[in-house]
């Protein structure tokens, strides 16, 4: 009855967030900014290109995308996926090793996994190895654990739970229950195709939540007018709780150059 529901897992996340110390910036004679702009850039590039994954895998190895912040909890979010917690740490520790670190400090991160959940028959059936490769569902439900970042202008990150208080406890709902409030909440989630894009992962036993939402749209108010109808949908007025949210903007590396000028 109380069943967790059955899992797959595919692509670690780490969300690296980065703020720039503006004074010493300022302050830094211009040989030591111009080796950290290239190191910085050349840093971005090569691990948006996956030069550090030695074997890509069936997948194709994992993604990093950069994101400026708005506002003051961070300037830069680096999102790196891959297949290993070990290669999400490299990835991190390589950029440590860049004079632009230098300039930088790390307010927070996150750690999670993707992960498609199975409240619905079929995709119980898809993880039992019942389903074909090729079917849509098949192909769906890769596509939420090796997502490809899309090239949307906004993002928006923030990391939720579920709620365990004696009158609302996610966790106490038979699993039927659970299942009928997921449905409803992935109708909602269908109906902005095509506008808000997500990438779900799990963060139980990684990070302080049990989830990282990462969302994005060109238009921010698509986003915006997602989460509040979600907001009235008792999956998330009954039983979410959330963290801190950021939102920024797609960020070529090549931009530092321009971010860090003036
Ligand atoms: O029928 C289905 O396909 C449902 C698929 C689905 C699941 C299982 C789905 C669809 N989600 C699922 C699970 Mn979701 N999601 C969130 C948030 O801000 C808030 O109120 C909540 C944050 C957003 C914005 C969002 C968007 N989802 C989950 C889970 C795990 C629950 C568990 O396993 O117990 C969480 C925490 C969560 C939260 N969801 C969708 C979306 C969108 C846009 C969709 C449609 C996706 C699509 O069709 O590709």
């Amino acid at each position: 009855q109380r069943d967790p529901p059955p899992t797959e897992e595919g692509w670690y996340a780490l969300h690296d967030f980065r703020t720039i110390d503006w004074d010493a910036w300022r302050e830094a004679p211009e040989r030591r900014r111009q080796r950290a702009l290239s190191e910085g850039i050349e840093y971005l590039q090569s691990h948006a290109a996956l030069e550090d994954v030695a074997d890509p895998g069936e997948f194709g190895g994992g993604h990093t995308a950069v994101f400026t912040v708005v506002g003051h909890k961070a300037d830069l979010m680096i999102v790196h996926l891959r297949q290993t917690v070990g290669q999400v740490e490299a990835a991190e520790r390589r950029f440590e090793r860049t004079e632009l670190a230098a300039f930088t400090e790390q307010p927070t991160s996150y750690l999670s996994v993707t992960e498609a959940s199975g409240y619905t028959e079929r995709a119980r059936e898809y993880f039992e190895g019942e389903v074909d490769d090729d079917s849509g569902l098949a192909q769906y439900i890769q596509q939420r654990l090796h997502p490809e970042i899309p090239d949307a202008d906004h993002v928006c990150f923030y990391p939720m739970s579920k709620r365990r208080q004696p009158e609302q406890n996610w966790y106490d709902l038979p699993f039927d229950e659970r299942a009928e409030h997921m449905a409803r909440h992935g109708d909602i989630g269908r109906s902005y195709g095509g506008k808000v894009e997500q990438m779900i992962a799990s963060s139980v036993g990684f990070d302080d939540y049990e989830w990282g939402i990462t969302l994005w749209a060109d238009d921010p108010t698509d986003i915006k007018d997602l989460l509040n109808e979600m907001r009235f949908d008792p999956s998330s007025s009954k039983f979410a709780d959330f963290g801190p949210f950021y939102f920024g903007k797609r960020f070529p590396p090549e931009d530092l150059d321009a971010l860090l000028a003036g």
